[in-house]
């Protein structure tokens, strides 16, 4: 006997890669439903080689469903997330609406498991942002052989980050440049993202820093350790999908780059490529599809006593939404709703 999964949200970029991974990993689901908003209502989406037609998520019943992995964002999932989860069904939620909630777990699966154990004070457990996920998984091995003090990350993340607008206005924009009739100006992005960087994601807070960069270190410190401290610089380029990250580390006890890149290799959820030569380190473009963490560029950093830097890249979508979500649903069902 297997669960019955309900997929929400399921027609925007996060959504259908989560059908996508759910079949991918062979979740034990005996029955997957995809919800939509009414707008996208009856639009059909890929689960596997099944097509499903999307049902209304403002009149759906959750009761009898066992799990829902929500990919609508904090409005939605404030008026859905509660419903579902009185019905008895666990929620996994892709928004940061529940993420800082002390009764909510907010879990990276190869780092912070035992946190599902407290899943069922509010039937909700929150999933990551895209840009921590990635960064909390190359961490953590570290920082159990080294103790990590301090983290100085600067990203690269893809406008796929910013939903489908992004996508598009990257696309739109990068033609209307080789076509001198049209023009696409910002819209998704303040500035134009067709060949440009923007050191802007999210709103800014008072503090002066981007409510993403905010993200980042309060997330950290729920999923890895309280006492680490980071300073991040976010930033979007002209990526479609995956997100890179330059991480320096200042740790307590002094760590080897070849220890450092042997530990990597050897931990869970990261694949280290890094080889000193041409090419030898991965970009994002070659981390897309892929389920992987990609640590690359692992060396010393000579200008302090204890550090390392690192580069690491991921799949936005997969990693940092949907693949994580399943992943939670994966330990859910392992540790605390045993079926069968
Ligand atoms: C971006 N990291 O790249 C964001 C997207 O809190 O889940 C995900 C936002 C979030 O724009």
């Amino acid at each position: 006997m297997g669960y019955r999964v309900v997929v929400a949200g399921a027609t925007g970029n996060v959504g259908r890669e989560m059908l996508n991974i759910l079949a991918e990993r062979q979740f034990p689901a005996d029955e997957v439903v995809a919800l939509a908003s009414r707008k996208s209502l009856g639009s059909e989406v890929s689960y596997g080689d099944r097509t499903l037609k999307t049902k209304d998520l403002a009149t759906f019943d959750f009761t009898g469903w066992d799990i829902a992995l929500f990919a609508i964002g904090s409005e939605a999932a404030k008026e859905y997330g509660p419903k579902a989860a009185k019905a008895g069904c666990v929620v996994i939620d892709n928004s940061s609406l529940y993420r800082y909630d002390r009764d909510v777990p907010l879990i990276v699966p190869e780092v912070n498991p035992e946190a599902i154990e407290g899943y069922a004070k509010r039937n909700i457990i929150a999933n990551p942002n895209c840009s921590t996920a990635q960064m909390v998984v190359a961490l953590k091995p570290l920082h159990d052989r080294a103790r990590i003090k301090r983290v100085v990350v600067s990203t690269y993340q893809s406008v796929s980050g910013a939903g489908k607008a992004g996508i598009d206005e990257l696309w739109d924009q990068t033609k209307a440049i080789y076509n001198p009739t049209s023009h696409v100006g910002p819209s998704k992005f303040t500035k134009q993202i067709a060949f440009n960087v923007i050191p802007h994601i999210d709103v800014f807070l008072d503090s002066g820093e981007t409510k993403e960069e905010w993200k980042m270190v309060a997330e950290t410190k729920k999923i890895l350790d309280t006492k680490i401290k980071v300073t991040a610089t976010c930033v979007r380029v002209p990526v479609f999908v995956g997100h890179s990250e330059a991480i320096n580390i200042e740790t307590e006890e002094f760590l080897d780059e070849d220890e450092a890149r042997d530990i990597l290799r050897v931990s869970p959820g990261i694949l280290v490529v890094d080889k000193r030569e041409d090419g030898g380190y991965v970009t994002p473009i070659e981390c897309v599809g892929d389920f992987a963490t990609f640590v690359s560029r692992i060396r010393q950093d000579s200008t302090i006593d204890n550090g390392l830097n690192i580069w690491v890249v991921s799949d936005n979508l997969r990693k940092g939404a949907a693949l994580n979500a399943v992943q939670i649903a994966e330990l859910l069902g392992n540790r605390m709703l045993k079926k069968g």
